[in-house]
């Protein structure tokens, strides 16, 4: 299968370790009691199970850390809004504590395990971004040790107010970034790894805290190395369309995770705001640098849930989802959301991955949800098969009440879509300027039921907390 272009990707990010367990040997240690213990979940578990994340019409995948981990669990409490309020031992199992940067984690797998999943991927149409740190270390890292690279640390404690780029994040060991030593190291484990292996690109952890130097002289390597399409999504806390130009601007990377749009979502749904302002974010998100991408999500790993910020309400949730597939940018799925997965917040945002009666662990008997399931499917399948939706413009429509109602075209194939979304608890109606050449009829993709376009005027007609996706003929 051809390898698709970024701009249309649909982007699925799992916690390697809680998804599937393919190999038990590597368990030593595990303790899925713990929700901050190892579970078990490996590279060759994912490698079995992708047509879970293929059928659901995903391009791309993104996998947490998989270098050899620090073996210290510090002692954490969690939130008791987590439904998990109590002291635990907090472990590696996350990725972001290294160890050692050059040795893969015999607990996520070999190097030949990963050579697998991605040849397994990329038989299914997927590309696999690798997760990577490049600010940091584990608390006990051999690295803070050894004598050839101790002094590779700042050794005064500084606070990330006062300076992000100096700063231990959580506490870790920060990386001094601005030596060429500690440069060539870490450029030529991370690359090293991609060039034997054969990712398709990075997901570069705690950007704001490293130099932006540092990621010019990363990108140039990325391009010399492992080609010019090798692609860099970056985290940058608090990232949008106008925070991530500071790093487009130099194509320090091609795409930034998009912090806004969980939290302006799940407001809108809620009935908090006024339509004709949500309708005005949607639009600004448009402002991203052109031919740089925003990488919108419902839920992550580091924030609380959407499903939990939205009290368990269904119908919102299936708004936000409409609103996310129906939006400019990269949509991300957070592991198991797609079938109702009980994250919360810290640490029970990192829940196991339900799979039903499937005999998969960690997850095994852990109730999922088919026909939420179903709904990001055909979202995801309407999106993929309309341009206007990937990679279209905005024009708002309508913001009158709680009905918002959007166009997206996209001129180069002359695709035109019309979203509607009614966030009120009774029905809502309105007559919009149909897309050129749409006569007669339409058709809301979603429901398979026709719309009337008389004179050029598309009939919007929207049950109570639905979304309607019009198409043309
Ligand atoms: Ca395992
Ligand atoms: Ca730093």
């Amino acid at each position: 299968m051809p390898q698709r272009d970024w701009s249309d990707a649909v982007l699925y990010f799992l916690v390697l370790d809680r998804f599937a367990d393919g190999d038990a040997g590597n368990d030593a240690g595990v303790d899925r009691a713990n929700p901050g213990g190892f579970h078990g979940g490996d590279l060759q578990g994912l490698a079995r199970h992708l047509d879970e994340i293929a059928s659901l019409g995903a391009t791309a995948i993104w996998i947490t850390p998989i270098v050899r981990q620090d073996s210290y669990c510090p002692w954490a409490q969690g939130d008791p809004a987590s439904g998990f309020g109590g002291a635990f031992e907090h472990c590696a199992f996350h990725g972001y504590w290294a160890d050692d940067f050059k040795v893969l984690d015999p607990r996520f797998g070999s190097e030949d395990d990963l050579k697998a999943l991605i040849q397994e991927a990329h038989a299914r149409g997927m590309k696999v971004l690798l997760d990577v740190v490049y600010n940091h270390v584990g608390y006990g890292s051999h690295y803070l040790e050894d004598s050839a690279t101790r002094d590779w640390f700042r050794k005064k404690p500084v606070d990330c107010a006062a300076d992000p780029l100096t700063c231990q994040v959580g506490g870790l060991p920060d990386l001094r970034t601005e030596l060429p030593e500690v440069r060539a190291y870490l450029l030529d484990a991370h690359l090293g790894l991609a060039e034997r292996t054969g990712l398709d690109g990075f997901r570069l952890d705690t950007v704001k805290h490293v130099e932006h130097d540092f990621w010019q002289a990363h990108r140039s390597a990325t391009r010399e190395r492992v080609g010019p399409d090798f692609f860099l999504l970056g985290e940058v806390w608090g990232g949008s369309a106008q925070v991530l130009d500071d790093w487009f601007v130099n194509d320090e990377m091609d795409a930034g995770l998009d912090f806004t749009f969980k939290g302006s979502c799940e407001s809108y749904v809620q009935g908090k705001g006024r339509t004709i302002a949500f309708s005005a974010y949607l639009e600004k998100r448009h402002r991203v640098r052109e031919g740089y991408h925003l990488s919108h999500y419902l839920s992550s790993h580091d924030e609380p849930s959407a499903r939990m910020n939205l009290g368990g309400d269904q119908g919102a949730l299936k708004l936000c989802i409409a609103l996310q597939m129906t939006s400019l940018g990269i949509p991300m799925i957070y592991y198991g959301e797609e079938v109702g997965a009980r994250h919360t917040t810290w640490p029970m945002n990192r829940v196991d991955f339900p799979w039903g009666n499937r005999p998969v662990e960690p997850g095994r008997g852990v109730e999922r949800d088919a026909s939420l399931r179903d709904h990001y499917r055909r979202l995801i399948e309407i999106r993929r098969r309309h341009r206007a939706l990937s990679a279209g413009g905005y024009e708002r429509l309508s913001t009158d009440g709680d009905l918002l109602v959007f166009g997206r075209n996209h001129e180069p194939s002359g695709d035109a879509v019309v979203v509607a979304i009614n966030r009120g608890t009774g029905p809502a109606e309105a007559q919009v300027a149909a897309p050129a050449g749409w006569g007669g009829r339409a058709v809301d993709a979603l429901s398979g039921e026709p719309a009337a376009v008389t004179e050029g005027t598309l009939q919007v007609v929207v049950p109570p907390r639905s979304a309607r996706i019009y198409t043309g003929p």
